[in-house]
């Protein structure tokens, strides 16, 4: 009996490590600055020193894609001094840049877009939930 309620324990436990595994959840948000629309798409709850897929998205007021930015990020924790991480997005098809990179720690990080056009500079700051 003793060993039938150790097994079933280890079940339960086994099945909640496969929950936190796949608990990455895809996040799309969209931010309007200055009538650029600027959309940050990367999961929520992705893991810490794990490579991560950052797809930016950005339409002018008319909501035809931007191809002509220099777009990067910047990666920041609020809530300490950690330094700073500022990956490039490279141009990847229509008003599309990619870029791909780790986080260092878990907890909340501010992502920046940062996105330079013609003379100004525009900003979008977005929230993500990193897990250990
Ligand atoms: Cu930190």
């Amino acid at each position: 009996m003793t060993g039938f309620i150790r097994s079933l324990g280890f079940v339960v436990l086994l099945a909640l490590v496969t929950a936190c595994g796949n608990s990455v959840t895809p996040l799309r948000e969209t931010k309007i600055v200055d009538g650029l629309s600027i959309t940050l798409d990367t999961p929520d709850r992705a893991k810490m020193n794990t490579a991560v897929d950052f797809v930016v998205l950005l339409t002018d007021a008319q909501g035809n894609p931007v191809n002509d930015a220099n777009v990067y990020l910047d990666l920041d924790m609020p809530e300490m001094p950690m330094g700073v991480t500022r990956p490039v997005a490279l141009p990847d098809g229509p008003g599309r840049y990619w870029t791909r990179t780790a986080y260092t720690m878990e907890g909340w990080w501010e992502i920046t877009v940062v996105v330079e056009r013609a003379e100004t500079t525009y900003r979008a700051t977005f929230r993500r939930d990193v897990l250990q």
